[in-house]
């Protein structure tokens, strides 16, 4: 059932929702000039509505959240509450780390609506600038900025437990980790009618995924570790769609899935998103000639282990600066940075979550190429033997992944590895 007061806005309703509110409407142009306006409704995402308001004044954006998940329809009803989740979140990380999300100019509880900072041209959503080729020289860094400010300040290293318990409940965002319980890890690993995959290449690899005991152990690990390891504040869907870039800049977008989960979640879907765009380009390089994606091959490599030792050395210094106030790991315990205790204590930490991180890449990797939600990066392959060939090959290091991790244990927490690439 919808929210009490709401109504889906289109293009020409959304030019009047703006006009009737000052704050936004001067935004955009004076009133008398609305019919100048133009509206674009921009959302490629699966769960929402996206409109770009401009005029003479400047431009706006709305996102709008309707009672269902827009990419299935209304059989599949959401919560709109997760919208309510998506302005906190992003007040939340604004604080920590302003630099790298979108100001936000009005939340309309009725209307299920944001109004937020345009990211305007150059500005583009980070997988369709890897489809096109483009490398980005900072994104390493600001990536790890993020989720180092981000999961460090709202988890109980910094924070009292009375206030993480409380934060725990203010995001509690039951519907949308259930969506994730189902379609990440549950749905990639049984017969289900969401399901899909190129058909009928890689219909044995399917099969051998379902049939696959010890992938449905380590699921399953995952899975428990989602729904009972509360550790910080996460954005819950932090793949390459969900991030906004330039060659100079980076805005994390889109974090109505935030929840209270384990860290390694977060940190593992962006860098496993970053693999499956690794994993496309023997497709468009076949349509591009040969070679012609290898210094952005090389460049992905470079920045899934740049994220995370980037991550954490900036992890590391801010639980050296503030970890002692918070209840986790507190001073008297702990000792000083630079003390043994509390480098032990970080060294046991990044070890399992590096761990850990592998292999919740594995199961994002798996769940964008057998699950309901696929990635531009390989639908965007035309020739589907290409494409299947990517996805394989994709399919098999993800496998690997979930199932025997890393590879190199707590030691690889010093710096991310693979003991190969496939
Ligand atoms: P969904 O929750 O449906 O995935 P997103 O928040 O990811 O929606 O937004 C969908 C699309 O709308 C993005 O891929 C991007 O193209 C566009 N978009 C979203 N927010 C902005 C913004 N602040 N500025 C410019 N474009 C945006
Ligand atoms: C119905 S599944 C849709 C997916 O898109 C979102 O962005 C999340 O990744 C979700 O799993
Ligand atoms: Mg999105
Ligand atoms: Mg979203
Ligand atoms: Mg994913």
């Amino acid at each position: 059932e919808a929210q009490h007061g709401f109504r889906a806005l289109d293009c020409e309703s959304v030019k009047h929702y703006v006009a009737a509110r000052p704050p936004l409407q001067q935004r955009v142009g004076p009133p008398a000039s609305v019919d100048s306006w133009t509206v674009r409704e921009v959302g490629d995402g699966n769960i929402n509505f996206v409109f770009i308001v401009e005029g003479p004044a400047g431009a706006l954006c709305l996102k709008q959240a309707l009672p269902y998940v827009r990419c299935v329809g209304e059989s599949w009803p959401l919560t709109q509450d997760r919208v309510r989740i998506e302005t906190e979140a992003l007040a939340e990380q604004a604080a920590v780390c302003p630099e790298h999300v979108p100001q936000v100019y009005l939340y309309d509880k009725a209307m299920c609506l944001i109004a937020m900072r345009y990211l305007a041209p150059p500005f583009l959503i980070l997988r369709r600038g890897l489809i096109a080729g483009s490398t980005y020289p900072h994104l390493s860094a600001h990536l790890s900025a993020f989720l180092a400010a981000s999961l460090f300040h709202t988890s109980a290293i910094k924070l009292d437990t009375t206030a993480f318990r409380q934060k725990q409940a203010q995001y509690a965002n039951d519907e949308m980790c259930r969506l994730t319980e189902q379609v990440i890890f549950t749905e990639p690993y049984i017969k289900a009618d969401n399901n899909r995959w190129t058909s009928p290449q890689l219909d044995a690899d399917v099969a051998d995924l379902q049939s696959d005991v010890a992938a449905k152990v380590a699921v399953s690990q995952l899975k428990a570790a989602f729904i009972g390891r509360p550790q910080a504040l996460l954005h819950g869907d932090l793949h390459t769609g969900s991030i906004m870039v330039t060659q100079e800049e980076t805005a994390v977008i889109d974090p109505e899935f935030a929840f209270y989960g384990p860290i390694a979640f977060d940190v593992a879907k962006i860098l496993a998103n970053l693999l499956l765009c690794y994993f496309s380009l023997d497709g468009h390089e076949a349509a591009a000639g040969a070679g012609s994606r290898q210094a952005q091959r090389e460049w992905l490599l470079a920045t899934i282990r740049d994220t995370w030792t980037g991550f954490v050395a900036a992890f590391t210094a801010l639980w050296n600066e503030h970890g002692g106030a918070g209840d986790l790991y507190p001073a008297a315990l702990a000792g000083p940075a630079g003390g043994p205790v509390l480098a032990a204590l970080q060294a046991d930490f990044f070890g399992q979550l590096w761990a850990e991180t592998a292999q919740f890449m594995g199961a994002f990797v798996i769940r964008r190429l057998v699950g309901i939600a696929h990635v531009a990066d390989m639908d965007s392959i035309e020739d589907a033997d290409a494409r299947a060939a990517c996805e394989r090959r994709a399919l098999r290091f993800g496998r690997r992944l979930l199932v025997e991790g890393s590879g190199r244990g707590a030691a690889a927490g010093k710096g991310a590895g693979f003991a190969s690439i496939d």
